[in-house]
């Protein structure tokens, strides 16, 4: 069992590499992004409060996140495993998930980082806002915010996991293919 937490700043590859890896692999992608894009979508009062959030560039409160992330370990729990995208976003997830995956009797085996620069990210964000119809992707302003919502809450989960010995980092900047190839030996040596 393989249970990843792929880690970098908004923009940085995460979902892009993560449909590769879960097919590779066989594992559940579990992506705290697309569950509140569903939330959006459906309409429900969760996702209409997300939205204000996430339309300003904030995180949304981490106890509907991690509400959203135990229904799908426990469904998920007798699989391959999970790769974590964009989850946890805060120390206090990542702390949460350590609890969820114990008590299912699992464990995450560890966190690979995409590193990307600012300048990159900002010009990767705003061209899929070209066709994604993602309001968050739009504004440059808010893509900044974004990444200084990264830096601020989201980076210190990287100390997280490796003071449990379970992080490594690979560069995020060339061909998808390129990164894929190294994401792949990151994961194999965990
Ligand atoms: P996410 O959906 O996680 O948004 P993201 O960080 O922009 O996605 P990602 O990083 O996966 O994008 P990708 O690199 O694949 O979150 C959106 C919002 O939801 C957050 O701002 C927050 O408000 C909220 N949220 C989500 N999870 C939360 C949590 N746990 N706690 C609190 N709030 C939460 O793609 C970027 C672009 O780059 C793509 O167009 C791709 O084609 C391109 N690309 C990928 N690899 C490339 C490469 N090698 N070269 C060039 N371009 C590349």
């Amino acid at each position: 069992m393989i249970n990843l937490v792929l880690f970098g700043p908004p923009g940085a590859g995460k979902g892009t590499q993560s449909d590769m890896i879960k097919e590779k692999y066989n594992l559940v992608h579990l992506s705290t992004g697309d569950l509140l894009r569903g939330e959006i979508k459906a309409g429900t009062p969760l996702g209409i409060k997300a939205k204000e959030l996430m339309d300003q560039g904030q995180l949304v409160p981490d106890e509907v996140v991690i509400g959203m992330i135990d229904s799908k370990i426990k469904a998920n729990k007798e699989g391959n495993g999970f790769i974590f995208d964009g989850f946890p976003r805060t120390v206090a997830q990542a702390e949460a998930l350590d609890g969820l995956m114990s008590e299912n009797g699992i464990a995450i085996s560890g966190m690979v980082a995409l590193d990307v620069d600012e300048e990159e990210l900002t010009k990767r964000i705003l061209k899929r806002g070209e066709t994604s119809g993602r309001t968050d992707d739009q504004n440059e302003d808010l893509i900044r915010n974004r990444v200084k919502e990264y830096n601020t809450k989201t980076a210190p989960v990287a100390n997280f996991y490796e003071a449990q010995g379970k992080y490594k980092t690979i560069g995020g900047v060339g061909s998808i293919e390129e990164i894929f190839t190294n994401l792949c030996a990151a994961i194999d040596s965990l």
